[in-house]
């Protein structure tokens, strides 16, 4: 199975990143991680994304606060799809992250999720990795039917309650 590169500008993205990492850990979806910065280490970001595809990497989640440079400038590198999650860092409410992410140009392609969505750039990095894998497509089956009846429990609940 292809591996998930999760690359952080910073440490103190982990927080955030920490809910993805959950979720390849319960698909037991095999990652690296590492701390890299499009700003503050640039050769070590553009090292990993150059030989990313050789080192056995299938996708590349890409977490970064403020002007979030780092998915873009992992893109630029190579060919495996990058996910960027915008980081709120507590200014603008991640806008800035949000825009510096997803306003990328053609060519060079992020698939953003929504600022400090972790857990879905893990499903759809599962999902990525999903495609050339049956066992890990019918685990995110199973997942949606589970989640699906966690949701209409719920709803039962409340029917229950307020459908009087
Ligand atoms: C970004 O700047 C990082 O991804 C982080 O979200 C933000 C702040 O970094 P620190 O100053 O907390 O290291 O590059």
């Amino acid at each position: 199975m292809k591996k998930v590169g999760i690359i952080l500008g910073s440490d103190s993205d982990l927080p955030i990143v920490e809910k993805a990492i959950a979720i390849l850990n319960e698909f037991e979806v095999k990652y690296e991680l590492h701390i890299y910065s499009a700003h503050r280490t640039p050769e070590q970001a553009k090292e990993f994304s150059q030989n990313a595809r050789k080192n056995g990497f299938g996708v590349i989640i890409c977490a970064a606060g403020m002007a979030a440079h780092l998915a873009g400038a992992i893109a630029a590198n190579t060919t495996i799809p990058v996910i960027g999650i915008p980081i709120d860092c507590g200014k603008f409410s991640g806008l800035d992250a949000l825009l510096s992410t997803v306003q990328m140009p053609t060519g060079i392609p992020v698939a953003t999720v929504a600022v400090n969505g972790a857990g879905n750039a893990a499903l759809l990095a599962i999902q990525i990795i999903a495609v050339e894998d049956k066992v890990l497509a019918e685990k995110l089956d199973a997942k949606r039917i589970a989640d699906t009846k966690k949701v209409l429990e719920k709803s039962a609940i409340a029917e229950e309650k307020y459908n009087k």
